[in-house]
């Protein structure tokens, strides 16, 4: 599962077109006759399926609605001009059949999805013929059928009322080159509507991406309800309207899961929780200090007293609690830009500090190490494995589990160093991945010396990130993937699409297909998805002018 993809890509670009395929298939060769949908096309199930798992069910319903009204005819005459008249003599497809092979258990997709990542099972066949023989996917799992899905929409075109898959006969063996395809989207800065995070998801599922890290809280507003900490959303919540309840939590996970997405909760812990003192002021620390600059990276400062031991009990019964709410093995519990001066000047935590009679560094390393213990603990305990930010494991000499998951943030030249100590890790460095800004990227080049979250990062960049770059290839086994992210202090529902699509679907190809590379390649097929997300409502932008989808090439 972990093997590095054979970069097939590049060269078939040129032997033969590659549809609007996104993230291209490990293995994929096409030929250069046109297939026409049959009105009476329909997708069937093999019945080594059984009765098909309700989630599978309305995956097959939505494809079929998604090959009626994608309609992007206009791309047709831009790839073929010349062969338009093989059109009228194009074979018609009736039937594309779902096969489970013999000895697969048979799952909803909601259950494959919600595996621990190194047990998920995302590998299919996809086989369409020319001449009009019934389509097939081919699979061991429910997931692996559902990617074939994704893949067999994205083959058809529209031209003068028909529907064509242009370059068939199709034949595709695929299977992602890491487990771990993640988006990571920030709701504490400001608040994001469910139908928004709905609608992201579908975006997500059409690029294969299988993990939506949900940085639900932070400092800012905590719109989380939590059964028995219901007041942190009550107090801590932009406004009424403006908190995910129970029900939304639960709508937003089954949601992911029939699209194939895993949904990773990050509590964000010491650091970052302000807002937790609008319900608790006695757990936070440095509450709403000033200068802020001194006691946190953004307003307002506040940290949660984890020296305190009845802090610390606390914070890991609402890891308990967090747990129920989400099915996910992995649940984050941050880690991140922890502010020592904060501690430094709170009465509290340097009463119980100097009371061990360590010196400070000491002290604090000590009782951060029992405040992390105590809640991965509880983690353990709820069946989940942590996830945590790279701080955790090269500020502090914290004794972590094997099985964590580290996401390196600061910088990708941090991996090696959490590589060496043998942690597994999720690609998220500020310097490929962050959509807004960041990575290295607080330049001070303004005038007045003023600091700025700077530079945007295009979608070529990120694509030519090197997943396995500075590791030894006995270190390779230990990427397990890695993400986009979108933290939200300059975001909202306003401009939720334009920000993330379609340049999160770069990572999501990188991360599918093992490398990315050739972004001249790469263009076309990702101006086609980009118009494929705005066919279904998602407001994806443009990479080219029109007129370059009108040409051919
Ligand atoms: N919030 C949280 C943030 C950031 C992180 N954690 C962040 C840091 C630097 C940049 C962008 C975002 N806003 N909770 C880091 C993981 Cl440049």
């Amino acid at each position: 599962m972990f093997r590095k993809a054979v970069l097939v890509a590049g060269f078939l670009a040129v032997v033969s077109r590659v549809d609007a395929l996104w993230p291209l298939p490990t293995t994929l060769s096409e030929g250069t006759s046109a297939l026409r949908l049959s009105y009476g096309f329909h997708i069937a199930v093999s019945p080594s399926v059984g009765f098909p798992p309700l989630d599978l069910t309305e995956a097959i319903v939505q494809t079929q609605t998604y090959l009626l009204t994608d309609d992007l005819g206009r791309l047709v005459v831009g790839r073929g001009a010349s062969d338009v008249s093989a059109f009228e003599t194009a074979a018609y497809l009736s039937e594309l059949t779902l096969t489970l092979k013999p000895g697969s258990e048979v799952n909803s997709i909601t259950t494959e999805a919600q595996k621990p990542i190194e047990e998920r099972d995302e590998a299919y066949t996809l086989s369409v013929p020319a001449n009009g023989s019934a389509a097939v996917i081919e699979a061991t799992s429910t997931l692996g059928l559902f990617r074939g899905l994704t893949t067999f929409s994205q083959l058809w075109y529209t031209y003068e009322g028909t529907i064509y898959a242009v370059n068939t006969p199709v034949e595709i063996d695929d299977t992602p080159a890491y487990p771990y395809r993640g988006l990571l989207l920030d709701t504490a800065r400001n608040y994001f509507p469910v139908a928004d995070i709905l609608r992201t998801l579908d975006a997500m599922s059409w690029v294969k991406i299988n993990e939506f890290h949900w940085h639900v809280v932070d400092s800012q507003s905590f719109p989380l309800e939590i059964p028995g900490y219901e007041e942190l959303a009550t107090y801590g919540a932009y406004g009424p309207g403006m908190v995910y309840t129970a029900a939304d939590v639960e709508n937003i996970v089954s949601y992911a899961g029939a699209r194939g997405i895993d949904v990773l909760v990050e509590i964000d812990t010491p650091g970052h929780t302000a807002a937790i003192a609008d319900a608790h002021p006695d757990y936070v620390a440095c509450n709403d200090a000033r200068p802020w600059a001194d006691f946190a990276n953004e307003p307002p400062a506040g940290q949660i007293r984890f020296a305190t031991p009845d802090v610390a009990s606390w914070t890991a019964g609402l890891f308990t609690a967090v747990s129920k709410m989400f099915p996910s093995s992995i649940v984050s519990t941050g880690g991140d830009e922890i502010n020592q001066n904060c501690y430094e000047k709170d009465e509290p935590t340097m009463t119980i500090l100097n009371a061990t009679g360590e010196p400070f560094a000491e002290a604090f390393q000590n009782a951060l190490n029992d405040f992390v213990g105590g809640t991965h603990s509880a983690l353990k305990s709820a069946g989940k494995t942590p996830a945590v930010w790279e701080e955790m494991v090269l500020d502090f000499n914290l004794t972590l589990a094997d099985d964590t998951l580290v996401l390196v943030w600061i910088s990708s030249d941090d991996v090696k160093a959490v590589a060496d100590k043998g942690f597994r890790i999720i690609h998220a460095a500020s310097n490929y991945f962050y959509l807004d800004c960041g990575g290295g990227g607080w330049v001070g080049d303004y005038p007045a010396g003023d600091s700025w979250c700077d530079p945007f990062k295009t979608w070529q960049y990120s694509y030519t990130f090197d997943p396995l770059a500075n590791l030894t290839s006995d270190q390779y086994h230990l990427i397990m993937g890695g993400q986009h992210n979108l933290w939200t202090e300059q975001s909202s529902a306003s401009n939720l699409d334009p920000i993330v699509w379609p340049r999160a679907a770069a990572s999501a190809e990188l991360f599918w297909s093992g490398a990315g590379g050739n972004v001249t390649a790469a263009l076309p097929r990702l101006h086609d998805a980009s118009f494929r997300m705005q066919q279904r409502g998602v407001n994806s932008i443009p990479l080219q002018p029109l007129w370059c989808a009108l040409r051919p090439f």
